[in-house]
């Protein structure tokens, strides 16, 4: 059987122009792991849109073919799926927006898969019979929906051999869990894994032996949260503990205040984190249901991140219902008083299937459903605090802000050594002030030759001994920050939940 598999591109990653970094640092690990189940006599290509130039015109075509969906490529996916259904190939799609969306992918598709495909995908595998396909295009069934027997035990090692590593800076992109033990309403996470476990692990064994596999020193966990079962992650760390790696990760602020577990990750090569900040406005994060940061001093977050030589990664939302327009500069200001090496902001986008998206809908706030533009750097609802004009205006400005050398030269003195100042302006001043040396790297494929830099940054952070662990967050006080003369960020106890109808869409890693 020849099987195509296809992880489709949104427009500006295929551009002939300008291609951003961030579509060629990761490769489709997704489909990597479902091609493992595949049999070992089966004909499979992986093709990565973001970094390769698709052909469809193969002759004859895949017998079967297997698109990857998000929200912001599922136009092109369609187009992608149409064109193998006219030409014969049997068509399946899976991923977040089909889960979201079924009935919308049901029109492109002759199979679809809700959910993670662990278990579905074999299953399909072993009921597909190609002869009976070719002969009168049956199916043994056209949905398969991933419920209660979700586990990564027995997962087949992923087929990194079909990834062409070559293409991305962080070829050694890894996830050891899937899903999240939290609910935050703006997430994708709750309606992708609904009817079935959300949060689960491989076996401690199994991810020391997948991290094994990987070449080189650098890796990237990406992970919703890789901290988020303190039974796994503290095992897991200790048997990384002399394999000598370098490694990124997303993690959520109450596990970075939780005592020991980060200092076991820095013993074992972390040495840069994003964190889920979400908003500088505890009224936000309760209305969000991000009940794991409401109370939690930020400050003493990016601190305790320093104190023992992790790079903070922030991420940030605007334009929650209790977002004003000056919640741009207030947020800058407060990163970079902290030292934050790197920001990444989103326009709070309210993805089909979560509760902020139904609410949104039931207030007939969801100005379009363009998916093309849910990419959190449009506006697709009505802002309560501000005009959509100002809240995309704001986005854009908070990352020219946060940007700009004045920012990150003064973000990187609040540090007080001298290597530490050198290294955030190099790390910082890497993936924002040089995009046009990024682009060059990517057209004339030599991206993954930056890679030893960004290790050797890595690597010199994290230096320093630990220092002793946070108290527990419990005991931490919630404190105002200063920002110059004025308070910026106050994150008060939980209200009851409803109070306010605000909302988002994170990228935990993206
Ligand atoms: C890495 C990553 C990226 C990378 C690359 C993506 C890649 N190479 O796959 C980059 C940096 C390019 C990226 C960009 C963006 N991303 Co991103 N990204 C991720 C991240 C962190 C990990 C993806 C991953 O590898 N997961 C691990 C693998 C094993 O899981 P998986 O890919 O989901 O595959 C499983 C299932 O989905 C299913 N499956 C998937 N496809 C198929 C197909 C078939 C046939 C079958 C049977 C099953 C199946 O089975 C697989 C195994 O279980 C996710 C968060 C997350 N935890 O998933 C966000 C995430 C996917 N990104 C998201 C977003 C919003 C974006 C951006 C729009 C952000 C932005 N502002 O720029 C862009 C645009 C994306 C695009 N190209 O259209 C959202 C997607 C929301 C949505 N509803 O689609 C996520 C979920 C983050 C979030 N919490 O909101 N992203
Ligand atoms: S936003 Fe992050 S912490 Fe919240 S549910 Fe999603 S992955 Fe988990």
């Amino acid at each position: 059987m020849r099987v195509k598999m296809i992880l489709p591109a949104l427009t500006e990653a295929t551009s002939p122009f300008f291609r951003p970094i961030k579509y060629s640092l990761f490769p489709p690990l997704g489909l990597a792991t479902l091609a493992a189940y595949l049999p070992p006599d089966t004909e499979v290509t992986i093709v990565d849109e973001h970094v390769q130039r698709l052909s469809l015109d193969e002759d004859p075509p895949p017998d079967l073919v297997a698109i990857q969906v998000y929200i912001t490529s599922a136009r092109r996916s369609y187009e992608i799926a149409d064109h193998y259904r006219a030409r014969g190939s049997c068509v399946v799609l899976g991923g977040l927006h089909v889960t979201s969306l079924p009935s919308e992918a049901a029109r492109h598709a002759d199979v679809l898969f809700l959910g993670p495909g662990e278990q579905t995908w074999p299953q399909f595998l072993r009921e597909f019979d190609l002869g009976a396909w070719r002969r009168s295009k049956a199916l043994p069934r056209q949905r398969y929906e991933s419920t209660d027997a979700r586990t990564l035990v027995g997962l087949p090692p992923v087929r990194r051999d079909l990834i062409q590593r070559h293409l991305y800076l962080v070829p050694n992109s890894i996830v050891v869990s899937r899903g999240c033990p939290h609910h935050c309403d703006f997430c994708y996470k709750d309606a992708f894994f609904e009817g079935g476990k959300s949060f689960y692990t491989q076996t401690v064994d199994a991810a020391l032996a997948e991290i094994d596999r990987l070449p080189g020193r650098h890796l990237y966990f990406l992970d919703d949260h890789l901290f988020g079962n303190r039974r796994f992650a503290e095992p897991l760390f200790a048997g990384m503990v002399g394999m000598g790696r370098v490694w990124q990760a997303a993690g959520t602020v109450d596990s970075v205040l939780a005592p020991g577990l980060l200092e076991r990750a820095v013993d074992a090569g972390l040495r840069s984190l994003f964190v889920g900040f979400e908003s500088v406005n505890g009224d936000n994060l309760a209305a969000q249901r991000k009940r794991q940061n409401v109370g939690r001093d930020y400050a003493a977050v990016v601190r305790r991140l320093h104190d023992v030589g992790v790079m903070v990664n922030a991420s940030f939302v605007f334009g929650m219902d209790g977002d004003g327009p000056d919640v741009f500069d207030r947020t800058v200001a407060w990163a970079v008083e902290q030292g934050i090496e790197t920001a990444t902001f989103h326009i709070m986008t309210p993805y089909p299937g979560t509760g902020l998206y139904a609410r949104m809908e039931a207030q007939d706030r969801i100005v379009h459903r363009d998916w093309d533009l849910y990419d959190t750097r449009h506006v697709v609802f009505r802002p309560l605090g501000m005009t959509p004009g100002q809240l995309e205006d704001g986005y854009w400005r908070a990352y020219r802000d946060f940007y700009r050398w004045g920012n990150i030269a003064r973000g990187a003195w609040t540090k007080p050594v001298l290597r530490d100042r050198l290294r955030h302006l190099a790390y910082a001043g890497g993936w924002k002030k040089f995009e046009p040396l990024w682009d060059l790297l990517i057209r004339s494929r030599q991206v993954l030759y930056a890679l030893p830099v960004l290790e050797s940054i890595l690597a010199s952070f994290g230096a320093r001994k630990p220092t002793p662990a946070a108290p527990e967050p419990t005991a931490l006080r919630t404190q105002v920050e200063r920002a110059g003369a004025a308070p910026i960020l106050r994150i008060e106890a939980a209200p009851p939940r409803g109070t306010t109808q605000a909302q988002r869409a994170a990228t935990p890693a993206a």
